[in-house]
């Protein structure tokens, strides 16, 4: 049995990162931050990955929240975790990679935040969503009024936060925080495969697309066209897409490099 906290492996041009803390249901104690951390510093140097899938270990919860007992115990240095939380997620977040969730479980407070911080989550059936923060008097503070109310709208993630009511798999699908539900068996397969279907396209494109949808939804439209523009030029300019056009052409798959 592997006991580390985090698990990493690589495979394929996909990376998995499976959060290790069953007895806890995979609760986000500061090691695991930490660990999170280099991780996703360390990918940015790793030009072998281009798609990364996160998961829960077990079969009930994908993260079920920072960890209780260290936020109670924290005190004074709340503030400094939750600027600590932040920075990570805002990191995975601003990843060169495409970042997925395989969401397992529940996914809850710092959970949702750390599935809201990735590219896309594919949900199991049992997977059950909420930010229950004000249930304990606390609010969420690792980016989830923020990226919840781009993701789903205001309305509902204002009622979720509001009531700490849960959502299940197939209302965040309708609600557009997940963008797949298949069984709890067949998630990592299907995590899987979708992410080794991303890393077979071009990672030069890859990357410019991520930048400028995420620069972009913070822009005016006229400036989010620049942005576009911007990255486009760099992308029509690169030796993937040189390569991508003659395998087209060649009707040969393209080998790309990443350049
Ligand atoms: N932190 C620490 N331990 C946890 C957490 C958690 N978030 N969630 C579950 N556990 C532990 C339980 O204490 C229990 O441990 P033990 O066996 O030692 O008693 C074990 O996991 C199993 O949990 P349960 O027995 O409760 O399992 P149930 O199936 O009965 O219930 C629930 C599952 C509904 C998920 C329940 O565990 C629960 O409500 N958990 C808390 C969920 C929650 O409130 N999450 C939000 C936390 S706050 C947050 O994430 C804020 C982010 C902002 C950062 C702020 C930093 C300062």
């Amino acid at each position: 049995m592997n006991t580390e906290e985090v698990i990493f492996r690589k495979e394929d041009g996909v990376a998995y990162v499976t959060i290790n803390r069953e007895e806890a249901l995979n609760a986000l104690k500061s090691s695991i931050m930490q660990r999170l951390d280099e991780l996703f510093t360390e990918l940015e140097q790793d030009d072998e990955v281009v798609a990364v899938v996160i998961t829960g270990a077990g079969q009930k919860s994908f993260v079920a929240g920072a960890d209780v007992k260290e936020i109670l115990d924290a005190g004074e240095g709340r503030t400094a975790l939750i600027t600590k939380g932040q920075q990570i997620f805002s990191k995975i977040r601003n990843s060169s990679k495409v970042v997925l969730a395989a969401i397992n479980g529940y996914a809850l407070g710092g959970g949702l935040e750390l599935a809201l911080a990735c590219d896309i989550r594919i949900a199991s059936e049992n997977a059950r969503f909420g930010l229950p923060e004000a249930k304990l008097g606390l609010m969420p503070g690792y980016g989830g009024t923020q990226m919840l109310s781009r993701l789903a709208g205001i309305g509902a993630a204002k009622w979720m936060m509001f009531t700490g009511n849960m959502l299940g798999a197939v209302e965040a699908e309708q609600c557009g925080l997940v963008q797949k539900v298949c069984s709890l068996e067949g998630l990592l397969e299907e995590a899987s495969g979708i992410a080794k279907k991303i890393a077979a396209n071009g990672p030069f494109a890859l990357k410019a697309i991520k930048r400028a949808i995420n620069r972009g939804i913070e822009l005016d439209l006229d400036t989010a066209l620049k942005v576009e523009l911007e990255e486009y030029e760099k992308v029509a300019h690169s030796q993937d897409a040189i390569a991508g056009i003659e395998a087209f052409f060649a009707k040969k798959s393209p080998v790309f490099t990443g350049k």
